[in-house]
């Protein structure tokens, strides 16, 4: 037996292994947001709305904006189901107050 199984044996003190629980967890999926290039929408809009609802400093609402006006599609951030949902919607109803055509999506990481 080695000293480890000495537990519980009547001739000293019983020792305890403390083992800390680590229950099976998964990392939630991810989804991005994309935003997609249009004729019509002002870039200070796209910047505003990247500023306002993905938390971009000018800077970076800037390049994403230029990206997606260039290439068609661009990546606004990565967020679980539920968030990814609701920044779709706010960008979509901002857009649609404002008559501007903007349009985003998400699509699964
Ligand atoms: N292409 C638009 C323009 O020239 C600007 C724009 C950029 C629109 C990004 C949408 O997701 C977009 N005014």
């Amino acid at each position: 037996m080695s000293d480890n199984d000495k537990r519980g044996t009547g001739d000293g003190p019983t020792i305890g292994v403390v083992v800390k629980a680590r229950p099976k967890t998964r990392k939630p999926a991810m989804y991005k947001v994309l935003m997609l290039n249009d004729d019509y929408t002002p870039m200070e809009f796209v910047v505003h709305v990247l500023e306002r609802f993905f938390q971009k400093n000018r800077e970076e609402a800037t390049r994403i904006m230029l990206h997606v006006h260039r290439r068609g599609v661009g990546v606004c951030g990565a967020y679980t189901y539920e968030v990814a949902e609701t920044k779709v919607t706010q960008v979509m109803d901002l857009a649609r107050q404002n008559q501007h055509p903007l349009q985003c999506t998400i699509e699964k990481e």
